[in-house]
């Protein structure tokens, strides 16, 4: 009795290590297929991404709220877990039921499958990795629960020797299956890698005013006027970074009102004459106080030229086009409006930042940077095509996702220090110092008010045009010892004060005021 009891239970055990190995083997050779189709196909990545697309803004903004950057590893995660979980159910299941345990493993294929499908930007053999592990999954499903399955009511003993020289086998297979697929992806992307690295950016037609002496303030904890690489804020549905061939890239130009349309290679852009412009981008995600902004010195070509060039006009002047969409290699879409793109501000096809190509994580090869828009309506990465049509035909990645089709940066200002909480000495000055923007109309004034007391003015950095950020200062001697909230707002340059009116970042972007709570002691 005893003995058939523990027998069942090791019979479950490994029928439930038969469906974790048969899904290994799933993805393992579909990691091996990705290799040559593209690594955005594997199963994974392509359910993530389309997890990703499917995600409502509220869900998606407490994600990024709640586990900042590494979001996506979370979600990946948590995919891994879930599919485990089926899988064990699989395979406890296929003691039974073996035939449809394997529909089962197969059925999760054609699911990758259809996610990998559906993706934006998908191309027609995207299926095929999903398709092939789903095959050689509930294969190996088959062959692995062959020496344990129970062929009738009768228990039988069970082959164990067989059993695991199975096991061995699909593990040690899709082990190798996996591994070359990664060094196959790897290679690719580290010859992509070696190419931007021995680029030479050419120097500028037009260089960036100088940046006046006192642009930053230098003061500890404050934001640097310019924006390192690597400290620049990433926000994108990407769940691996893309790395686009630049040697094979082309970027074209069409669609309504477009009389010449344009196509261009990497080298055709790097010919053409550049424009270097400091400029500050941020994200409509990013909260009051958030840190979804950052300044960069973009080299690029002006996109207004490339527009004329394509015969594109304003809708001002006739133009029949008032949507500019760029696509990205990945599937994203982002709508500017035209009339925008040609208004004379420094909207240009980014290839440099901070004097480097751009980074991978920034939209190597080519982006597109418009001053004074929110990113998710200017500013797509890995840019490869613009079509121009109409807002009332073409609702852009984020638009159908509740976000507003127009979207103009909103003035606001931060307290980059002191930090929240931190403790202050009563009677010693503290510098109260941050971040104000407005971009494309630029910061007037910011001011200062501690616990709801008059607004005093803060000293301002100089900036070098109207597109960038503004660090400002105010010294503050604290006197009262307890608890004190510091609050600023910002001016822009046609007048108007930063509200105080508190709105969530969906449809248009955040508004309220920043406020820090020091302790004096
Ligand atoms: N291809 C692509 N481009 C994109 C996005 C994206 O998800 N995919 N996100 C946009 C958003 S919402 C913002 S705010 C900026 C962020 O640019 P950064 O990651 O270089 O800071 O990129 C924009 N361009
Ligand atoms: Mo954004």
């Amino acid at each position: 009795m005893k003995g058939i009891r523990s027998r069942r239970w090791a019979r479950a055990g490994l029928a439930a290590l038969s469906g974790l190995l048969s899904a290994g083997t799933a993805l393992a050779v579909a990691e091996f297929a990705a290799a040559f189709v593209r690594p955005e196909a594997a199963p994974l990545l392509a359910v993530g991404g389309s997890v990703i697309d499917r995600t409502p803004p509220a869900v998606k903004d407490w994600a990024v709220r709640e586990f900042g950057n590494n979001d996506k590893f979370v979600l990946q995660s948590g995919i891994l877990v879930v599919l485990a979980l089926i899988a064990i159910g699989i395979g406890v299941l296929s003691r039974r039921l073996r035939r449809t345990a394997m529909v089962g493993v197969f059925a999760f294929g054609v699911l990758g499958a259809f996610a990998a499908y559906h993706r934006a930007g998908a191309g027609a053999v995207d299926p095929l990795p999903s398709l092939a592990g789903g095959v050689v999954g509930a294969a190996a499903l088959w062959w692995l629960t062959r020496p344990i399955v129970e062929t009738s009511t009768q228990e039988r003993a069970f082959d164990r020797r067989a059993f695991l020289i199975a096991a061995g086998v699909v593990a040690g297979a899709s082990t190798v299956a996996g591994i070359t697929g990664r060094i196959v992806t790897d290679g690719k992307r580290a010859s992509i890698a070696a190419f931007r690295n021995g680029l030479r950016l050419p120097a500028p037609a037009e260089k960036a005013p100088p940046l006046p002496a006192g642009v930053d303030l230098r003061i500890p904890e404050l934001s640097s006027f310019t924006t390192p690489n690597g400290d620049f804020y990433r926000v994108d549905t990407a769940l691996i970074v893309p790395r686009v061939n630049a040697r094979t890239w082309s970027l074209r130009i069409h669609g309504k009102g477009v009389r010449r349309p344009l196509t261009f290679s990497y080298d055709d852009l790097l010919r053409r004459p550049l424009i270097e412009r400091d400029i500050t981008l941020t994200c409509v995600s990013n909260e009051v106080g958030g840190p979804y902004t950052g300044t960069a010195r973009w080299l690029g070509v002006r996109l207004a030229d490339l527009l004329r060039e394509a015969g594109v006009k304003p809708p001002s002047q006739g133009g029949k086009a008032d949507q500019l969409v760029s696509r990205s290699t990945d599937g994203m879409t982002i709508g500017t409006p035209v009339e925008v793109a040609l208004d004379g501000r420094d909207a240009m096809l980014a290839i440099g930042m901070n004097g480097e190509p751009l980074p991978f994580e920034h939209g190597f090869p080519v982006r597109m940077i418009v001053p004074g828009l929110y990113g998710y309506v200017s500013a797509c990465k890995w840019l490869k095509d613009i079509e121009l049509t109409t807002f009332a035909s073409y609702d852009a990645y984020w638009v159908k996702r509740t976000w507003s089709r127009e979207a103009p940066i909103k003035t606001q200002s931060r307290i980059d220090t002191p930090k929240p909480f931190a403790r202050l000495k009563a009677g010693v000055p503290v510098p109260i110092a941050g971040i104000a923007w407005a971009q494309h109309r630029g910061v007037l004034a910011v001011e200062v008010s501690v616990d709801g007391g008059p607004w005093e003015r803060a000293r301002l950095a100089e900036v070098p045009s109207t597109d960038t950020w503004r660090q400002w200062v105010w010294e503050w001697t604290p006197s009262a010892t307890g608890s004190h909230r510091i609050e600023v707002r910002a001016t822009d340059a046609t007048g108007a004060v930063q509200t105080d009116k508190r709105v969530g970042t969906v449809p248009d972007g955040a508004t309220g005021r920043h406020s820090v709570v020091v302790t004096v002691t």
